[in-house]
């Protein structure tokens, strides 16, 4: 039987970092979906689809990806998806606290679920969609850090003299 593992985030908007973790799992599963999801704590950037879009165009190199969204629990998107593997970027020591408790309450969520977790590479390891917004509207080169997608849409969205 294939195997599905669903790789949740906001991804407002998707970068380089997201990418690779991404294709890593596209390399060990018959599928994964990735799935932009509500993070009550972040105050959004872009819509939902607007940041699908993004997550589309970025990953379309990858026959086994699919990217979808979800508005409610990240356990009760697996179980519709019928996938018990969540997959999870880790990069610097700091994520670990907010991982390890995403993880352990999903775990008590639903016990059936695994959480796997994906070392970075260490280019992207200080790379987030936070920093990329902020450097972008600060007027700082982002180029290498978000696929061109992503790229054109901060400038729509974030018009700035000169770029
Ligand atoms: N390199 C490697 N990994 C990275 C990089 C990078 N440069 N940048 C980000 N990542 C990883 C992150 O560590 C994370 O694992 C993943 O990629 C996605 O990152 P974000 O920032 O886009 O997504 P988050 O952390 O905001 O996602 C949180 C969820 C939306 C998954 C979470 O809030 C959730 O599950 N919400 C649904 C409600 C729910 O079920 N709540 C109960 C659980 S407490």
């Amino acid at each position: 039987r294939s195997i599905s593992a669903v790789y949740p985030g906001s991804f407002d908007p998707i970068t380089n970092g997201h990418i690779y973790i991404a294709e890593r799992a596209a390399a060990l599963f018959d599928e994964v979906v990735v799935s932009v999801l509500l993070n009550p704590q972040k105050k959004a950037a872009f819509s939902v689809e607007e940041r699908k879009a993004m997550a589309r165009e970025a990953l379309s190199h990858l026959p086994n990806v699919k990217v979808d969204s979800f508005s409610g629990l990240l356990v009760d998107f697996l179980r519709q998806e019928q996938s018990r593997i969540i997959i999870r970027g880790l990069r610097a020591l700091s994520d670990f606290e907010y991982e390890f408790q995403l993880a352990l309450m999903n775990r008590q969520l639903a016990p059936e679920i695994e959480t796997l977790f994906i070392v970075t590479e260490a280019r992207y390891s200080y790379l987030s969609s936070h920093a990329v917004k902020e450097i972008y509207q600060f007027g700082g080169a982002v180029h290498d850090m978000v696929p061109p997608g992503v790229f054109r849409r901060l400038r729509e969205r974030f018009p700035l003299p000169g770029n």
